[in-house]
């Protein structure tokens, strides 16, 4: 029993050193003026588009790193929008480049059925991406960790799921693996008042 007793006790402390390294760790990926949070945003409102097209917006965000890398800190995809939090390699600034091809090569992936404006008939743009979207660069670890936050409680801000942890398409997931957050994780305040590029005219 005593040996029982003691190596449950080892574990849990063990257990406690993983999750506390985790977290350090987690905040080591913070890199002043190299860490952005991004909103983007599909050009339909309630669309489904980027759900739907899961596989495809993943498979562009895998090659575009293959080009040019950055690091993911966090990331959600909702039907219609994003957030996405990255840190880029050092004197390397230009997500400006990543996100032209991120939307470029999900368009390319998908057959062109979506409507389109004459504008863009025009000037032979798709239809599926807002053209702009929404970049703030990260001011310290306090911020990070707010804007991951952010990130992870979205799709309960939203209205999708009750608990972050039931929508799918989020780093929630990956935090909990590697311990960084427990599994039952409820934190972020959906009523944050991070301005975070959300669409106007969604709540
Ligand atoms: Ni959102």
């Amino acid at each position: 029993m005593e040996l029982r007793g003691g190596l449950l006790r080892e574990s849990a402390l063990h257990r406690l050193n993983h999750a506390h390294n985790a977290m350090s760790d987690f905040r080591r990926n913070f890199a002043p003026g190299g860490s952005f949070f991004f909103t983007v945003n599909a050009l339909e409102r309630r669309s489904d588009v980027l759900t739907r097209h899961i596989d495809a917006l993943r498979d562009s965000v895998r090659r575009v790193r293959q080009l040019y890398p950055f690091a993911i800190n966090a990331w959600v995809v909702l039907p219609d929008h994003l957030h996405c939090i990255w840190t880029l390699p050092p004197n390397d600034a230009d997500f400006a480049v990543r996100w032209r091809l991120i939307k470029l090569l999900f368009c390319k992936s998908l057959p062109k059925t979506e409507r389109l404006s004459r504008v863009r008939k025009r000037r032979a743009e798709r239809g599926l991406w807002q053209r702009r979207y929404c970049e703030h660069t990260l001011q310290d670890e306090a911020d990070f960790a707010a804007h991951v936050d952010y990130v992870h409680i979205n799709p309960v801000k939203h209205g999708w799921v009750k608990r972050a942890s039931d929508w799918p398409y989020s780093t929630l997931h990956r935090y909990i693996e590697r311990g960084v957050l427990p599994a039952n994780w409820t934190g972020g305040k959906i009523e944050s008042v991070i301005r975070a590029g959300e669409r106007v005219d969604e709540e």
